[in-house]
């Protein structure tokens, strides 16, 4: 039985090796990317049992994503391969830690044709955790109606579904991104969006009453990313800010959410009280931004407790 499976699409990662700006750059890094398998390694390498669902290309890209996974400890067996759709591919310029851009090649990629078919209920249906994120819908209709089948399957059953919005605005227009994502906050049990995204979806800059809002749109349990202010979480019955594990210099931000995910994830597998978990998300999220890579600087757990142990977080 899985700890936690996930579900969404991996790309092939190119970072500009010669200099940061793509125009100039005559040789890129290859990596991987993908938010919803960045939290399986996260979580892999904390010690959960995890499994990433997926389709790839049956191109040697797709294969260089599923031996990375794989070798990171996350069980692929599901990922489908597929003949007619390629693998997805995306560029990423950090000009610096504050100006990140990313640029997509994903339209018509054998992720975003994934169904229910390839989904295998008896597969999934006994995970303790579910982990999807905004981006699968906003990949096409058929992804959509995907998520929304599975989240409805999976609320009937006794697993409870982790909800990142994820809000990618290259991938879809703003009126339906604001209106699918809180559909699917409905659905779900725990919703981990950041305070922009908070803003994108109910105009409210304030985190405690965005929070409210949140809980209103049908979830259970809200934790808003506050970046370097922490995190706040809200439930019924509990609420709390919780400070932030502050690293002297972020060196690459992405993937410091789905740090934050599977940081939260892992404190809830563990049966860490609220504010526990959030305190563990909040420094996984920290380490990850200290090597450049979407998953790279994920911890294990040695890690994570030498990094929470510490004082001051200021010299890591
Ligand atoms: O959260 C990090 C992801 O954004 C990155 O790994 C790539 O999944 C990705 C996306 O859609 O941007």
């Amino acid at each position: 039985m899985k700890d936690v499976i996930t579900v969404g699409e991996s790309m092939v990662l190119f970072t500009p090796a010669t200099s940061p700006m793509m125009r100039y750059a005559e040789t890129f890094s290859k990596d991987v990317g993908g938010a919803e398998s960045n939290v399986a390694i996260g979580l892999a390498r904390l010690g959960h049992n995890v499994g990433w669902i997926s389709r790839l290309g049956n191109d040697e890209f797709g294969t260089f994503i599923l031996n990375s996974i794989r070798g990171e400890g996350v069980d692929v067996s599901q990922v489908k391969r597929d003949d007619e759709h390629p693998t997805g591919l995306y560029f990423k310029e950090i000009r610096h830690a504050k100006d990140v851009r990313v640029q997509y090649y994903r339209k018509g990629s054998a992720a975003s044709q994934i169904t229910m078919d390839d989904i295998d209920e008896t597969y999934w249906n006994e995970a303790k955790y579910l982990h999807l994120t905004g981006i699968t819908p906003a990949l096409s209709d058929t992804a959509y109606e995907t998520m929304v089948s599975l989240m409805k399957r999976a609320s009937t059953c006794n697993i409870n579904i982790v909800f990142d919005p994820n809000l990618r605005r290259k991938l879809w227009p703003d009126e339906k991104a604001r209106a699918v994502l809180k559909e699917l906050i409905g659905y779900s049990d725990f919703v981990l969006p950041g305070m922009e995204e908070a803003i994108f979806l109910f105009g409210e800059e304030n985190p405690e009453r965005a929070a409210e809002l949140f809980l209103e749109a049908g979830c259970d349990q809200v934790v808003i990313k506050l970046g370097e202010k922490g995190a706040y979480y809200k439930s019924k019955n509990k609420s709390g800010f919780i400070p932030p594990h502050q690293v002297k210099e972020v060196i690459d931000p992405v993937g410091a959410g789905d740090g934050f995910a599977a940081g939260f994830i892992s404190g809830l597998l563990d049966g860490l009280p609220t504010d526990q978990a959030v305190k563990r998300a909040n420094a996984v999220g920290a380490i990850q931004t200290q090597m450049i890579g979407d998953y790279q600087g994920l911890p294990d757990r040695e890690e994570l407790e030498q990094f929470m142990s510490r004082k001051s977080n200021q010299d890591v």
